[in-house]
């Protein structure tokens, strides 16, 4: 094992050992290929306190254009070592490079430039009020960096989710402390490299790594010195780390679970739904927030969808992440491709028809003891069934029919999550009035996760607490004052 996958905590500028360490693995493989140095409450409150001195040290004093400066070569370096964060994220995850090199890596570098460069050009509010003297008064906005803020992360996408927190909340002048998921921990070391490497001061951006509930997780939303807390993860995960924030009354940021509804009206165009729907439910072994699980299709088109979609997925070769013709990667770990085994599992015991997949692919004997498994696509359940219900988080769906416009409204609003559609159809006015109507907080049209950095994002109902991305991070990360000026 090389010294590069021995990842340690980075605190202050520098890189910390730990008396307790565990596995990092290859989900290609099953096979160790990290050893993770674990944060312990003393290491978390050193990290902690590390970034409260730099807020108040020369970060605090920085002018917006030399953060922002700082930020854009934060971007620059990390396209400077594009390679070996590829290699890094791909090694934890176990995902394609062909996606991690058009999605996650060049999406890690633009969360800097996007929010260095919003920062430097947001306006601030102003209203000039009467007074009965007549010399009337001037108030305006101030937006202050919240101070040390907590950035708790998943393992699915992990430079980008990361990056999509650290990114604004350094343009806006806080400092971090990061706990990455304990399954994906590499590319937020790498990232601690190229702080020191671009002259970002010690302290300003933290690593701890480790568990969750009882542990570095935990110690770091249950610490006083921190001022907000975003996450994104499970909605029972954010439900426990709102206990900890209500301590102290922190603000937080959440971006939860979905069980999201795919909807194609017979108008769709056929193949670019059947391309969409396929993309969106696959993608990245299934492991997206924004992925679909639900398909609901106009009856008229049903069953040949349902067979173009089954081709879409057989077609998918599982593969190594550097092989070109990989179509889909295993599983992040064991324990999560067991869980969705699981639900296939439940699935035929609750009488679905498999319409494709349900197991797990013959792989050659090297990667055997990966964790791989099989895409997968189910009609017949009913509505309430817990295939329908609960998010699986695995590259699976089930489809249904349906006759009109309210019938599908309706279906895809019936679950407790909230965060995204996507519909297909060619009529312009059905797509605004369907938009409309489905309650969530993004809706694409005619195309699934295409993103415009500058938009909104986030969850309605059990799928998240405020919205990220633009300036709408601006309204977390900051704190904004009104000065009332009298003239
Ligand atoms: P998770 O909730 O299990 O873990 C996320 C992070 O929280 C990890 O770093 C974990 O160690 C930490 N954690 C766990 N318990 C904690 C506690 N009690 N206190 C503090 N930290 C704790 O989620 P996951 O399995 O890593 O990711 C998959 C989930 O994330 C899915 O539900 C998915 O929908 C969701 N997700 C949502 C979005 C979104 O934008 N809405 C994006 C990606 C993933
Ligand atoms: O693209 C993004 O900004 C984003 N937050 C994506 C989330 C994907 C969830 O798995």
């Amino acid at each position: 094992m090389s010294k590069q996958t021995k990842l340690k905590n980075f605190i202050n500028g520098e890189f910390v050992s730990s008396a307790s360490q565990f596995d990092d693995f290859d989900p290609t493989t099953g096979r160790v290929h990290a050893r993770v140095h674990e944060a312990d409450e003393a290491a978390v409150d050193r990290a902690v306190r590390a970034a409260r001195a730099a807020m108040q040290g020369p970060w605090g004093r920085m002018s917006i254009a030399e953060r922002s400066e700082l930020l854009f070569k934060v971007a620059d370096r990390i396209n400077e070592r594009f390679d070996e964060f590829l290699a890094a994220e791909c090694l934890d995850t176990g995902k394609p490079w062909s996606l991690a090199r058009h999605i996650d890596i060049p999406r890690g570098a633009a969360n800097f430039k996007v929010f260095a460069d919003i920062i430097r050009n947001v306006p601030t509010e102003c209203f000039r009020m009467e007074t009965p003297d007549g010399a009337g008064a001037l108030n305006y906005g101030v937006r202050v960096p919240k101070g040390v803020i907590a950035v708790i992360c998943p393992w699915n996408l992990p430079l980008l989710l990361m990056t999509w927190k650290v990114g604004p909340a350094l343009a806006c002048g806080n400092t971090v402390v990061v706990k990455p998921s304990e399954e994906t921990p590499y590319t937020a070391t790498l990232l601690g490299e190229v702080m020191n490497e671009v002259g970002v001061p010690p302290g300003v951006y933290n690593v701890v790594n480790g568990f969750g509930g009882d542990s570095t997780g935990e110690f770091l939303t249950r610490h006083p010195m921190i001022d907000a807390i975003t996450f994104t993860g499970e909605t029972i995960t954010g439900t426990a780390i709102m206990k900890n924030a209500a301590v102290g009354v922190r603000d937080v940021s959440f971006e939860l679970g979905g069980k999201n509804a795919g909807v194609v009206f017979a108008d769709a165009d056929f193949e670019a739904a059947g391309d969409g729907i396929a993309r969106s439910t696959f993608a990245n072994c299934g492991q997206v927030c924004l992925g679909t699980e639900r398909v609901y299709v106009q009856r008229s088109l049903f069953d040949r969808f349902v067979e173009a979609l089954a081709v879409r997925a057989k077609a998918l070769k599982p593969g190594l992440p550097a092989d070109a013709a990989t179509g889909i990667g295993p599983m992040v770990s064991r324990q999560q491709r067991d869980k969705v085994l699981g639900y296939y599992q439940r699935a035929k015991a609750l009488g679905a028809n498999v319409v494709s997949g349900g197991g797990v692919p013959a792989m050659p004997d090297e990667y055997a003891n990966g964790y791989w498994i099989e895409p997968t696509l189910w009609t017949g359940l009913p509505e309430d069934s817990p295939i329908i219900r609960e998010e699986i988080f695995g590259p699976c769906a089930h489809l249904r029919p349906f006759d009109d416009e309210d019938e599908v409204i309706a279906l895809a609003n019936d679950t407790p999550y909230g965060l995204c559609t996507t519909v297909w159809t060619q009529g312009a006015a059905r797509a605004h009035r369907v938009a409309e109507k489905i309650d969530v907080g993004i809706t694409w049209v005619n195309c699934w996760f295409l993103r415009d950095l500058r938009t909104s994002f986030g969850g309605a109902k059990h799928s998240g607490i405020g919205r990220e991305g633009g300036v709408h991070s601006l309204e977390f990360y900051t704190e904004l004052r009104n000065v009332c000026l009298k003239l």
